[in-house]
């Protein structure tokens, strides 16, 4: 329901305290009521802020106003909020709420800033980021909330949050007796939960809540009109706070966004698409000046005033990561990839995405030799500064095949697809090195006890689609041989990557254990994630990774189960959204094994499955499928062993499990039930 909800008995009394935040009203509600009238004594008020200069106000016989100005950047807030007793008094001075006896007070909160997204700003204008009057639109805000009242208010709330929150419904080994082995795990408070959990007792429950908090913080931090989640969601409680509570762009502010559109939540992407936007005009500027590159680009930490530029005050080999632009864009396509919206590709996407290719192409070296390489490049955060890091390249492969494939989906510049073509097929390629690692950098340096938090060079694998067990196995293989160094620790964050990475490795168990390590060692007792100190991406990359290991479609298939633990025997995942514009509606599997999946198509097209097991298409057998991947360009690009698939016969690479592959023609709207037996 996202309400919280307080409840206590003192003196004979129950007391109850409920808050929620609504998005369709923009009002923080908050309901006191008791068991007994006349229990309401409370006194309200809101200090003020020490890095703010305002000023508390009595607003009229119920309301109080908080308005001023933050220290730092002048930014104006106002901050509104109207009392509704029943019963006793109420009395308003002083800048507080005096409330005596009533039976029940409602506290309705609205806030605000000046602040004003700017897709297009004037650089000369002090003002280009500066919005409405704060004082008017939190009086619009509050005028509107209080015309409501309290179960319109609830309701309307419950209803805009359950719409995104019920799409996607998991259960794991629903019938293993939990509840049996310790009768009340599920009433113990979630610290003492995490608690046993940290003994080793299992607490399936507590997975599904875990994957489940990360849709919540996402649905909670980033909603259409708003900025997007940063590196504490929102829950930041002072102006400034770790990192300047700021929009890292080296991993942070994407990994809070992986699970956005697989856990069906793609209205949440929008603000990072703005945010996105709001870089590109001053993004174009330090590409100009600093590369001479044509596009936009970022660096390591932005912020909602399009700064963009690289840090120079610090050592270039951790900070210099001028990559941090495409990493972004690569959202956008992957926002189209999951809703195939070809008017928002048209009319917002491709732009953005081709601007980025096109820096990409620039900031490049041609050697002589004729290959392009990334010099000077960084593997951010961990030196040195080379001449060809393998994460620059990989993020560049990355946005040149999404805007081949965006120029392709709508039909346009032919000539500059060639070009990107003509680039990604002459860049330097991946290297294995002596130790057969996945080389971070140009040379073979890489060392074996090296347990950095950041393994960029495996962008690629994950978040990137340029390696993969069915598409460049001995790549991938020299990927796992870099997890395996880096070890199973590290930050929140990092172990919340390195899940997904061993997802796609489809290593179900690996993936466990560093799901159990981020729930163990890199989880506060309110499921917050920690780097430490608290640091929202680990949930979020968190949850993604969950996803990974149930569904991936990353690789031109949907692979139903591809990373499934030993521990989930049998379970049931509703409302998993894929790239290519299709649902698994639903999907069970028992014993380990894949049972049966809906799949729902919303746009049509060849819906290409892949499984473990044989399959069966509305009661009737599937014949596998020919080729698979026949269009990744990378293909031709790499020289990378093609799958090996034979007609009519199971798909079999050796060092991964044997999968079958299926392509199944769709009708928008339709539902295709695939069974594992003939049903
Ligand atoms: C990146 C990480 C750090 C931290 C910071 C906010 O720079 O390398 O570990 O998470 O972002």
């Amino acid at each position: 329901s996202a309400m919280a909800i307080v409840s206590f008995r003192k003196d004979e009394v129950n007391y109850e305290r409920k808050y929620f935040v609504s998005y369709p009203d923009s009002v923080m509600v908050l309901k006191f009521t008791a068991d007994r009238p006349g229990m309401q004594n409370l006194i309200f008020s809101y200090g003020s802020n020490p890095e703010a200069i305002g000023d508390i106000k009595t607003d009229g016989p119920n309301r109080l106003l908080y308005t001023g100005r933050l220290k730092n950047n002048q930014m104006k807030f106002a901050l509104r909020i109207q009392a509704i007793n029943k019963g006793g008094s109420l009395n308003t001075t002083d800048g507080k709420f005096i409330v005596r006896n009533a039976d029940e007070v409602i506290f309705l909160l609205t806030a605000d800033t000046d602040y004003k997204l700017n897709f297009n700003p004037d650089f000369k204008d002090p003002k280009t980021y500066v919005g409405p009057d704060p004082d008017q639109t939190t009086l619009a805000m509050l005028d509107a909330a209080a015309a409501k009242n309290y179960n319109e208010l609830c309701e309307r709330h419950k209803t805009d949050y359950t719409q995104l929150f019920g799409r996607v419904k998991l259960q794991l080994n629903p019938h293993a007796p939990m509840t049996l082995q310790y009768p009340a795990v599920t009433d113990l408070p979630t610290h003492q939960r995490l608690a046993r959990y940290r003994k080793g007792n299992p607490d399936y429950r507590l997975e599904e809540i875990y994957y489940q908090f990360g849709r919540y913080l996402l649905i909670a931090s980033s909603r259409p009109g708003n900025l997007p989640a940063n590196l504490q969601g929102m829950w930041a409680n002072g102006v400034d706070g770790p990192w300047h509570v700021d929009y890292h762009n080296n991993i942070n502010i994407q990994m809070n966004y992986w699970p956005a559109c697989s856990t069906n939540l793609n209205e949440c992407v929008w603000p990072l698409i703005d945010f996105i936007r709001t870089l590109v005009k001053p993004g174009e500027k330090t590409a100009q000046a600093y590369f001479g590159a044509r596009g936009w680009t970022a660096s390591i930490s932005g912020n909602i005033f399009g700064f963009t530029s690289p840090l120079t005050d610090e050592n270039m080999s951790w900070n210099f990561n001028p990559m941090a632009g495409p990493w972004l864009a690569t959202h956008i396509w992957e926002y189209y990839d999951y809703t195939r919206d070809k008017k928002f590709l048209k009319e917002v996407g491709y732009d953005l995405i081709k601007s980025s290719a096109n820096f990409a192409v620039d900031y490049l070296w041609h050697k002589p030799d004729g290959t392009y390489t990334a010099a000077p490049s960084t593997s951010p955060e961990h030196g040195p500064v080379d001449q060809g890091a393998t994460f620059v390249h990989a993020v560049i492969r990355e946005i040149l095949l999404n805007a081949i494939d965006a120029s392709k989906a709508l039909g346009v510049d032919s000539k500059d697809r060639k070009q990107w073509q003509y680039v990604l097929n002459h860049l330097v390629p991946y290297q294995i090195g002596r130790y057969g690692q996945l080389m971070e950098w140009s040379t073979d340096i890489d060392d074996p006890t090296d347990e950095h938090r950041h393994v960029n060079h495996l962008f690629g694998l994950h978040p990137g689609h340029t390696l993969s067990p069915i598409t460049t196995p001995e790549l991938t293989n020299a990927a796992k041989v870099v997890l395996e160094h880096r070890g199973d620790g590290a930050t929140g964050w990092s172990m919340g990557w390195k899940l997904n990475q061993w997802a796609r490795l489809q290593d179900g168990n690996h993936a466990y254990k560093l799901f159990g390590n981020l729930l163990k060692n890199g989880t506060l007792d309110n499921l917050w994630d920690t780097h430490p100190p608290f640091q929202i991406d680990g949930n979020f990359g968190c949850s993604a990774g969950i996803a990974e290991m149930f569904v991936q479609s990353h690789d031109g298939a949907i692979h139903l189960l591809p990373a499934l633990p030993d521990v989930w025997k049998q379970g049931t995942l509703k409302g998993i959204r894929c790239r290519g514009g299709f649902t698994v509606k639903e999907m069970k599997w028992e014993n380990r094994e894949f049972q049966t999946a809906v799949i729902t198509s919303n746009i049509g097209g060849t819906l290409r499955i892949r499984t473990q097991t044989p399959l069966y298409l509305n009661g009737e057998k599937l014949t596998p499928s020919v080729q698979e991947v026949s269009d990744n360009p990378l293909l031709q690009s790499q020289s990378i062993r093609k799958p090996l698939i034979a007609a009519n016969a199971p798909v079999c690479i050796p060092e991964y499990a044997q999968t079958y592959v299926y392509d199944i023609e769709t009708n928008a709207g339709n539902e295709y039930i695939l069974t594992a037996r003939n049903q």
